[in-house]
């Protein structure tokens, strides 16, 4: 039967992307004089690159072919995208603490249904664990963040997403095999993440950025949880949980 699920955390439990790393990248690059801005359209083509350090390399590689690095700043490339990521951490983390960015709608009441039924929670992202504290902890649920026995998150595998590594290592934290799991995406990176790690009940509620890809080999695809009675809970009946 179910014994967890392991949700991705953009996309997912809030639609975080346009309007709150967006404008945190931008922002941090502003204050750092660099004349890069990614627009809503711009960004929606950059999110084919997981991980905000990576999407900013693919970005200079893609995009920004001509950029000469200031030596007398940064010493090396490397040195200034970690940089550049730290300070976008930290504007992403205060906006989320002006309350933000809310919870997608059902979500609150699916990791309770859960909770109560004893089913395991987790979580599967590229994004760095500072974020998804912060996410988690500016709703309407004080504590939300400990429900979640298991925080898989950024720099703690080599590979992002569509790599398997994350779910891979979700999996092994909560020592389960994927059979035993249901993995909750919105996105066709996270979808290849989850398959690649065995996770074949895979449920995906589309986001903002997501609705036209590819979700091949999920077991359902809709644009919301919604309300009592939503394809998740119902996933999780026929599991058995
Ligand atoms: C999320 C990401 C992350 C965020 C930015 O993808 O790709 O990189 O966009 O967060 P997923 P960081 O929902 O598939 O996990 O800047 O902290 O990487
Ligand atoms: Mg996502």
């Amino acid at each position: 039967g179910l014994q967890a699920l392991i949700f991705d955390v953009d996309g997912t439990l809030a639609d975080t992307e346009r309007d709150g790393h967006r404008p945190a990248f931008n922002a941090a690059f502003a204050e750092a004089g660099l004349d890069w801005h990614w627009s809503v359209e711009l960004y929606g083509e950059l999110l084919a690159v997981t991980g905000g350090k990576e999407r900013m390399r693919h970005y200079l590689a893609q995009y920004r072919p001509d950029f000469e690095l200031d030596k007398q700043r940064y010493s090396d490339l490397d040195t200034l995208i970690v940089q550049l990521h730290k300070r976008k951490t930290e504007l992403y983390v205060e906006r989320l603490g002006q309350g933000g960015i809310p919870l997608r709608s059902g979500v609150l009441r699916l990791l309770r249904e859960a909770r109560d039924a004893g089913v395991r929670l987790a979580i599967a992202t590229t994004t760095t664990p500072a974020n998804v504290t912060a996410l988690l902890d500016s709703g309407p649920e004080p504590g939300l963040v400990n429900w979640f026995e298991v925080i898989a998150a950024g720099d703690v595998v080599r590979e992002k997403k569509p790599a398997p590594d994350i779910f891979e290592f979700a999996l092994a934290q909560l020592n389960l095999p994927a059979a035993a799991c249901v993995a909750i995406e919105d996105s066709e990176n996270g979808v290849r993440s989850a398959l690649g790690a065995g996770l074949d009940a895979l449920l995906v509620t589309t986001s903002s950025y997501t609705e036209s890809q590819d979700f091949g080999g999920a077991t359902l695809v809709v644009d919301q949880l919604g309300e009592p009675g939503d394809p998740a809970s119902a996933l999780m009946g026929d599991l058995g949980g």
